[in-house]
């Protein structure tokens, strides 16, 4: 038993907390795949209808209720089509799914009870438990429950209830069972073991594309925005503050004496002055505003919905708590200034670079007058 744990969920391939998410992204696969196998079943056990009309040539009334107890599974299934069509949920799927089945086996199993010996059904059963191995979208454990009951149900019939069947036949159908549940069980394990690399693979691939992106637009040194995906959303935020005319505020930061800094103490400390920079500035905007690198160790802060003072108050709240944060390199501390100029778009702006360049003329003037402080228009 743990040998075949072992092995199933190898050939199965764990998939752990993805286990959900595979579920869900195959649904409708899953819905399409179970409606065809009702439909499969239905005109099977519909079309029997002609091998009913042969063997009881004798009794027509028998004829016309096995058509209406054929009619009615085949109604029934059409309803279970319907629900299954409708549901978005897996629970809700597995559980029809499930339903179906157990209906479908217990039609097929009470045929075979009330049949007369003559009906060969030993031919029938083993397509039907090929069938639910193959067609069946449930999980392993559910088929295989729902398939060795029916086993049970049909080697019983042909064993207790159905006197006299001639012994050849019953091993041949007992033979014939064995054999196709390990056709079944190995056919199923393929096809999942299948779907479920493919949806690793894909998994994998979309990580892998979304690290891609994502390291593209983050700067390595400070974790703030590259200069280019800065860009790009200062081009959608100038947009939007073009169509709806709300406010929208841009600092620019520019690191004060940083040569200073570097011929000091080293390039590597100039680093980690400039991270440490960004992370204070990051702390201190909300979610929706944007923080790049615009080059060295000048930054750029887009704030949308905001007006001018109160892009003051984030200008200054950033600034006096820079002020506040001096550096730790190998313990020893590096004090540094930032200065910041603030300017609000208007309505005779072109573009974001407008707004930025009147910034960056204020963060200018921050510096000439003395550094380590907030000009605004
Ligand atoms: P000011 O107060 O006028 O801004 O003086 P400043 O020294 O900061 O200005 P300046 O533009 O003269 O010098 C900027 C320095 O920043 C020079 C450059 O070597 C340094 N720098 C730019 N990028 C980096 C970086 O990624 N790491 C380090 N360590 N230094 C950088
Ligand atoms: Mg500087
Ligand atoms: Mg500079």
């Amino acid at each position: 038993m743990e040998m075949f744990r072992k092995l199933s969920s190898q050939i199965l391939i764990d998939l752990r907390d993805l286990e959900g998410d595979y579920r869900v992204f195959n649904l409708q696969i899953d819905k399409a795949q179970g409606v065809l196998g009702m439909i499969i079943a239905s005109i099977g056990i519909f079309g029997m209808f002609w091998m009913d009309k042969l063997l009881f040539v004798n009794s027509p009334d028998l004829i016309g209720w096995m058509a209406i107890a054929r009619g009615c599974y085949v109604l029934v299934t059409v309803l279970f089509i319907f629900a299954i069509g409708k549901t978005n949920k897996v629970r809700v799927f597995d559980r029809l799914m499930f339903g179906w089945l157990a209906f479908t086996i217990l039609c097929v199993l009470l045929l075979n009870f009330t049949s007369p010996t003559s009906y060969q059904s030993a031919i029938f059963d083993i397509i039907v438990i090929f069938a639910i191995y193959v067609l069946s979208p449930l999980k392993f454990k559910k088929n295989i429950f729902l398939v060795l009951g029916f086993s049970a149900g049909t080697l019983y019939i042909n064993y207790f209830v159905k006197a006299g069947l001639d012994p050849i036949a019953l091993n041949a159908a007992v033979s014939a069972q064995v054999i196709v549940h390990v056709l079944g069980l190995g056919s199923a394990l393929q096809m999942q073991s299948y779907r479920r690399k493919s949806f690793k693979a894909y998994i994998e691939e979309k990580d892998a594309k979304e690290m891609v992106a994502y390291l593209a637009n983050i700067d390595p040194l400070t974790k703030s925005l590259t200069r280019r995906h800065f860009f790009s959303i200062a081009e959608s935020e100038f947009m939007r503050f073009a169509r709806y005319r709300r406010p929208l505020s841009v600092l620019v930061l520019d690191a004060d004496r940083f040569k200073i800094i570097n011929d000091t103490h080293g390039h590597h400390a100039g680093d980690i002055v400039l991270r440490s920079l960004s992370l204070v500035a990051m702390e201190q905007k909300r979610a929706q505003d944007t923080f790049g690198r615009l080059g060295g160790e000048e930054f750029g802060l887009i704030l949308p919905e905001t007006a001018l003072a109160q892009a003051k108050v984030v200008a200054d709240r950033i600034q006096t708590m820079w002020e506040q944060t001096p550096s730790n390199m190998d313990g020893m501390l590096i004090h540094s200034t930032v200065s910041i100029g603030v300017a609000e778009a208007r309505a005779d702006d072109k573009t974001f670079d407008d707004v930025l360049r009147r910034a960056d003329i204020m963060m200018y003037k921050a510096k000439d007058l003395g550094r380590n402080r907030v000009m605004t228009e």
